[in-house]
């Protein structure tokens, strides 16, 4: 995933082509109603829930392999309909608990339809990968008209601590000529499942010093 901004090369332009500002206006979306969000939580004297944030198009090259993997139509409106990530943002959280306060504020969004909730922290895939992830779509206010089909975006919500694992393991995955590939996948989930034990830790330590920052909602007045 990039930072903003957007990294965009001809090779996602001519392949998502008209659908690409769509995509894009998604994050964009998503990403100022956010920013508010946390502006307003903020203001109110609770704890920002959210360290830091990244967005991205999925890469032609990616998208075109997911969806022939998937025995899917090799096409942008195929892109956007039948796989929902080609928008996508990821949003890092200090500790476990902000990121079901973020879910809960993200669910509070005027006009947010949420298609998929996937729960990888409570249900950790088994390489020991955790997130949680949300597909769901905004009203995109630039445009005159609804569009025909909703614009999925992904959003990943993870801690820092699952996102340095999940980064590491990434990286590593690239790496298939390696010997010993079932040590590095066992040593990998032990990694991922110590690093849950310290978030926990984590967790209980910020609730020992206490302070502001309980859950908060948009309309709390
Ligand atoms: P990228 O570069 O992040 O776009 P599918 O998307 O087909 O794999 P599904 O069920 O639609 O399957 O999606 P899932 O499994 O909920 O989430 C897929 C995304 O989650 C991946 O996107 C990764 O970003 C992340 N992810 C899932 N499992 C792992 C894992 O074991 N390790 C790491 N590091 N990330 C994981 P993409 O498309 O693979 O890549």
């Amino acid at each position: 995933m990039e930072n903003l901004p957007l990294e965009i090369t001809s090779a996602e332009r001519f392949f998502y082509g008209d659908y690409l500002i769509l995509l894009e206006g998604a994050i964009e979306e998503f990403l100022s109603c956010l920013q508010m969000i946390r502006r307003y939580q903020v203001s109110r004297g609770q704890r920002d829930p959210i360290a830091s944030f990244q967005a991205r198009i999925k890469s032609a090259e990616s998208m075109r392999a997911k969806l022939e993997r998937q025995n899917l139509p090799i096409t942008a409106h195929s892109a956007l309909q039948d796989v929902w990530d080609a928008a996508g943002v990821r949003l890092v959280c200090p500790f476990v608990q902000n990121i079901d306060q973020t879910v809960s504020l993200i669910r509070q969004i005027p006009g947010v339809q949420i298609l998929r909730e996937k729960d990888y922290i409570r249900n950790p895939k088994p390489s020991g990968y955790r997130s949680y992830h949300m597909i769901l779509s905004l009203p995109l206010r630039f445009l005159e008209k609804a569009p025909e089909h909703p614009v999925w975006l992904e959003v990943q919500l993870r801690t820092i601590a699952m996102d340095c694992w999940a980064s590491i393991e990434h990286q590593l995955k690239y790496k298939q000529d390696i010997a010993n590939q079932a040590l590095i996948v066992q040593e990998l989930k032990r990694c991922a499942d110590e690093i849950a034990s310290t978030d926990l830790s984590l967790q209980t330590i910020r609730d020992l010093i206490g302070g502001p920052g309980k859950e908060g909602t948009l309309c709390g007045f």
